[in-house]
């Protein structure tokens, strides 16, 4: 059977670009700052997103935590949206190995924080109160349905940052897919942000990693985090070699993502008995809705799989999650879609 899996764009394969180059990546002891395949994709993470430099990181959740270990000290403050990724699936890394205290703030439905109400959540210079250091913001937002946030919005934070002094660091997970969605680049979507971290594992297919990006003092700080957190790699430049792929072949197809993601939001919205708002969908991914009183999320996700479709369903409610990726093709959307009907009309 056929397999479409919706689950994540975290499951795509490398291309065969991808394997043909790691197999042939020249590589070095990465921890000696040997490895010149791993030097050249750091050089051009930070070229893509406008920074100094830039770290290689095993994972998305090791740039957030490697990046809040670098801004904060034990006891500081950072101040993120109760749907940001970083509060509510890396475990409180930066609380549990950072001591870093988390002040959560209601994230708005197109992923964005109300600066007015980030301005309200910075403490006063109080011994009561932890320093409030950090603002983090994700770009596209997953749990608020893939939305880019726009360089304007990042400008409006960043003013309210410079004003008390607070650094700003971006979940950039996807930020090529937010970059796709505003016709823009990385750069601009970068240019208020202190750091950024963007994964190369997800819609750009590349096996393991992710580039945490900022200025050079700040990224020569962040090296020894990584390290303390068991980071550092040796000859990742077998790894790295897929990523300079990625950047170089995959962010540009991005939009076809978005296009399969509309196509399936637009057929869902058809289907009695399924809830979401087409219009929404602005990436990659599609959050919907069971409105009927005699199935519940599980049950759709079982039933789905036994004819070949995955998708995640959010706790025991009626929320479910699809996201498109390299390996789903537009016929593979008409046929999920005949899935989905088969599904709910049984
Ligand atoms: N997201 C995963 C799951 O953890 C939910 C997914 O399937 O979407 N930031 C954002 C915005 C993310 O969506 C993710 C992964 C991460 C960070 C963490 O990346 P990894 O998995 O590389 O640690």
């Amino acid at each position: 059977m056929h397999i479409i899996d919706l689950r994540s764009d975290t499951l795509t394969r490398p291309t065969p670009a991808m394997r043909a180059a790691m197999a042939a990546a020249e590589v070095g002891d990465d921890v000696f700052g040997e490895d010149p395949t791993l030097n050249r994709l750091e050089e051009m993470a930070a070229e893509r997103t406008g920074k100094e430099a830039a770290l290689f990181v095993s994972s998305g959740t090791m740039g957030n935590l490697v990046s809040q270990l670098t801004h904060c000290g034990r006891g500081d403050e950072t101040i993120l949206g109760d749907q940001s990724h970083v509060f509510y699936y890396e475990q409180g890394g930066a609380s549990a190995l950072g001591g870093i205290h988390p002040r959560i703030i209601p994230n708005l439905p197109d992923g964005k924080m109300d600066p007015a109400e980030i301005e309200t959540a910075i403490r006063p210079d109080d011994v009561h109160f932890p320093r409030s250091r950090l603002i983090i913001l994700e770009n596209t937002h997953n749990r608020c349905g893939g939305s880019p946030l726009n360089a304007d919005y990042m400008q409006s934070v960043a003013q309210v940052a410079r004003r008390y002094n607070l650094k700003i660091h971006v979940d950039g997970a996807r930020i090529f897919n937010a970059a796709a969605a505003l016709q823009t680049d990385v750069r601009s979507l970068a240019a208020d942000a202190d750091s950024l971290s963007f994964c190369l594992s997800k819609g750009l297919a590349a096996p393991v990693g992710s580039l945490l990006c900022g200025s050079r003092d700040f990224i020569q700080k962040a090296r020894r985090n990584r390290k303390i957190v068991g980071g550092g790699m040796r000859q990742a430049g077998i790894l790295a070699a897929a990523g300079i792929v990625a950047l170089e072949e995959m962010t540009e197809r991005l939009c076809e993502d978005h296009d399969n993601a509309r196509k399936l939001a637009e057929g869902l919205a058809e289907i009695r008995g399924l809830s979401l708002n087409p219009e929404s969908i602005r990436s990659n991914i599609v959050f919907f809705d069971l409105t009927r009183e005699d199935m519940g999320a599980q049950e759709l996700a079982q039933g789905l799989e036994k004819s070949g479709v995955r998708v995640i369903p959010l706790g025991p409610g009626k929320r479910l999650r699809a996201v498109t990726h390299y390996h789903i093709t537009s016929e593979d959307i008409t046929q999920a879609l005949a899935v989905f009907r088969k599904v709910t009309a049984g």
